[in-house]
């Protein structure tokens, strides 16, 4: 529905239309090998829940690269997705010595998720920029790779790939030198804008999450709860969207989708209880709301 000529509020219907179909004969290598850089002594909670929310939305396959002294750690965590030890800093996060290997794993791949939990290490950060620039695949770039971006967003013009980052608030009021309270005052300008001056689509998250796209189009997102105000949300979010690459969605269309169904996942969780559900909890809900979308 338009609210103003490049101002969209997407309905279910425009939702299910999005959603990717399966063949008869599809099977996991048909359907979108996605890897997930995430995690860092503290945080393998983040990097399994984007990993898990990828495969509970349809990815045929997902591998999650951590630095290697988390493997004994994330492998319990994660059942479906498959893990890879990748060089990691001092103190634990990943490291630009890893690069070499993640460029072997990126040339299979389909899809990428950069960030969730991952830390802001200069090893890491150093790490983060080179992919960015080096990968020619879609990628969501979330959370501490937003962060070690945020002093030079410049990168972004360097990307080969099309882009969605989904910054908070927060995130958001980092990558524009603004304060979050700035942001929230003009989150339709500000997403609007970032998105047209970088040629990227920007996911600027919280109630009424905006999708923001580079020829300046802004989809209001009407689902999602406060109930969805706690740890781990936005890394299911991550894992959902790039699910969506990795199954070859256009990337406004995974980012639109993303969204949604994230928000009706947190809608459907909050029919029982206001408040309360949790990031895993709204994990195990994605078929359902995916279920509830196309019904
Ligand atoms: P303020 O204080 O108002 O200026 P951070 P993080 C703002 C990982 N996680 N509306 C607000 O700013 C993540 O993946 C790991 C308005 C708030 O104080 C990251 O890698 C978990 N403002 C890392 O931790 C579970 C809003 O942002 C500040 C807003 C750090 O990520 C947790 C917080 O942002 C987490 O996901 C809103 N809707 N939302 C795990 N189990 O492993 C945010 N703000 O400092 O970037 O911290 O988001 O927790
Ligand atoms: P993050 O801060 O990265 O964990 O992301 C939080 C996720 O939960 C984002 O997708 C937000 O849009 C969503 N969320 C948090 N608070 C609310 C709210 N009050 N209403 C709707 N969605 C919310
Ligand atoms: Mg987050």
């Amino acid at each position: 529905k338009a609210q103003a000529p490049d101002i969209f509020l997407p309905e279910t219907h425009d939702i299910a239309g999005l959603i990717p179909t399966r063949d008869f004969n599809a099977h996991k290598g048909s359907s979108g090998h996605l890897l997930v850089l995430a995690g860092s002594p503290g945080k393998t909670g983040a990097a399994a829940l984007c990993a898990n929310a990828a495969m509970r939305t349809g990815a045929g396959l997902v591998t999650l690269g951590v630095p290697e002294n988390l493997m004994p750690v994330i492998e319990p965590m994660v059942i479906e997705p498959m893990t890879t030890a990748l060089a990691q800093t001092l103190s634990g996060g990943l490291d630009a010595a890893a690069l070499d290997d993640i460029i072997a794993l990126l040339a299979d791949k389909a899809a990428l998720a950069i960030g969730p939990g991952m830390g802001t290490d200069p090893g890491t950060r150093e790490l983060i920029k080179s992919i960015m620039s080096i990968a020619s695949i879609p990628m969501v770039i979330d959370a501490d790779a937003l962060n070690c971006i945020a002093k030079n967003p410049d990168i972004l013009d360097t990307v080969k790939a099309p882009v969605i980052l989904t910054p908070h608030p927060g995130e958001m009021a980092r990558l524009t030198g603004k304060t979050t309270a700035d942001i929230q005052r003009n989150r339709m300008a500000t997403a609007r804008n970032f998105a047209e001056k970088f040629k990227v689509i920007l996911v600027l998250k919280g109630a009424q999450t905006l999708v923001a796209c580079p020829d300046g189009t802004v989809f209001i997102c009407p689902t999602g709860n406060p109930g969805m105000a706690c740890g781990g949300m936005g890394d299911v979010l991550t894992g959902i969207i790039a699910a969506f690459l990795a199954q070859n969605l256009p990337p406004e269309s995974a980012a639109l989708a993303g969204v949604y169904i994230h928000g009706l996942c947190g809608d459907l969780l909050a029919e029982d209880h206001a408040f309360g559900f949790s990031a895993s909890d709204m994990v195990a809900g994605i078929p359902q709301a995916l279920n509830t979308l196309l019904s």
